[in-house]
């Protein structure tokens, strides 16, 4: 049985993997940080599982600033295989805590790959350093032939998230250089889910979709609409992570979807999957979102209602404003082909918001009754 070891398995991608691991018949071991109150939402369902039948899951506490407990815990785990997703992975949050994201995102990588080394494991345990689309930064003049980002394109990271994966990237390549070590880079591109947190764009939207259309807040507050992103689904990604690791030599893969979509129209697919058609006016910060016309004899809005608006407080310091990335060489040597489209991603994510909602509000009415 293949033992593996997952940083960030409290977070989206962690979650994800989890499941995908013990479905493929994986010892899962994860990384958890402590927290004051409970942080295990979206895991809670495999580690309910492991006290009846789950044997095969287990929850280490840790941290990512901490070398002892890494060194122990891998030296417990023995793992054949550890991905590295555990970051602090806000990108407007980063700017306000620089060297705690250096720390944790860049120096946390080295941590892992340090400890493989000390632990005598380079031979046996192939690792996987979750980087980032955030590494390109947006340059125009680096995309590829086919107006993309590649494995060979260059980097310019525009954050402090963005420079402390640089060195995670790096770092990771240096080893697998230096020491013949097994470590890989997923460069991925963003990806999203119901799971994703909710302070990130997409979640924010369709959370905010959803209670717009059940009454349950007036108006959606949002940064830069004309920023444009790759957008994938995390349950695609993390099988991707998986077959990084299964091929015969260590590499650097690009993992996206190959297309791109402004803010704005996110917003606009959200709301029309409840039916409601938003219509744009006015620029830069005095952009606003309004309602044009609502089908869903369920979601009924006064038509005119001024639904977004743009708050600038959302914006960063510096901006990533396009990404797209190219992934011919994860279709061709992975042989990975997602199983989602951004329509299908968005569709879901508001049918898990809308349900969501419809609960709270169902049991908000409940308990005013007893
Ligand atoms: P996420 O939901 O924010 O999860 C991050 C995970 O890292 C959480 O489990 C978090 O634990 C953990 N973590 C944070 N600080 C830590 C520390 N000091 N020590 C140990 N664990 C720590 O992120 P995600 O979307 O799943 O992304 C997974 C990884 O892929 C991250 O490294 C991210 O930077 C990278 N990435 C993400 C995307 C994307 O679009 N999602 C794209 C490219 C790369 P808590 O639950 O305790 O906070
Ligand atoms: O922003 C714009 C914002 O925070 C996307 C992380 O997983 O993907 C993620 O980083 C875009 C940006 O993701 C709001 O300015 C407008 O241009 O959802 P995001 P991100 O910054 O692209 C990369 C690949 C990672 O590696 C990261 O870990 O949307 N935007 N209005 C907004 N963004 C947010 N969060 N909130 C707004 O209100």
């Amino acid at each position: 049985m293949k033992v593996a070891l997952v940083t960030g398995i409290t977070g989206q991608d962690g979650s994800y993997l989890a499941e995908l691991l013990l479905e493929k018949g994986y010892q899962v071991h994860g990384l958890k940080r402590r927290a004051s109150s409970f942080n295990t939402q979206r895991i809670d369902h495999i580690y309910q599982d492991s006290h009846q039948t789950n044997v095969n899951f287990k929850l280490h506490y840790g941290d990512l600033t901490d070398s002892t407990n890494i060194i122990r815990i891998i030296q417990e785990v023995q793992p054949d295989e550890i991905y590295n997703l555990g970051a602090m992975s806000h990108v407007k949050v980063s700017f306000d805590s620089p060297e705690y994201v250096a720390n944790v995102d860049g120096i946390g990588t080295l941590r892992i790959l340090e400890a493989v080394r000390i632990l005598g494991l380079e031979q046996k345990t192939r690792i996987y350093q979750a980087s980032t689309s955030e590494l390109y930064g947006g340059l125009a003049e680096n995309k590829n032939e086919k107006g993309m980002y590649d494995e060979n394109s260059p980097f310019y990271p525009r954050s402090p998230y963005g420079v402390a994966k640089i060195f995670g990237y790096w770092i990771t390549k240096n080893y697998r250089e230096a020491y013949n070590m097994f470590a890989c880079n997923g460069i991925l591109f963003n990806h999203e889910s119901p799971r994703r947190g909710e302070t990130f764009v997409t979640r924010k939207i369709t959370m905010a979709t959803a209670a717009i259309a059940l009454g349950q807040q007036d108006c959606l507050y949002l940064g830069n609409l004309d920023a444009q992103r790759d957008w994938g689904h995390a349950k695609d990604y993390v099988e991707a992570m998986w077959r990084i690791l299964q091929q015969d030599h260590p590499e650097d893969y690009v993992i996206a979807m190959g297309e791109t979509t402004y803010v704005r129209d996110f917003v606009r697919m959200a709301f029309s999957e409840v039916g409601i058609i938003i219509e744009f006016k006015g620029h830069g910060v005095n952009e606003k979102g309004f309602v044009a016309s609502c089908s869903n004899p369920e979601f009924q809005l006064e038509i005119g209602k001024q639904v977004i608006a743009v708050d600038p407080q959302y914006f960063r310091p510096t901006e990533v404003d396009l990404l797209i990335g190219d992934p011919s060489k994860s279709k061709t040597q992975l042989g990975w082909i997602p199983q989602y489209d951004l329509s299908g991603l968005v569709q879901e994510m508001v049918a898990m918001d809308v349900d969501r909602v419809k609960k709270e509000i169902m049991l908000n009415e409940a308990g005013f009754r007893s």
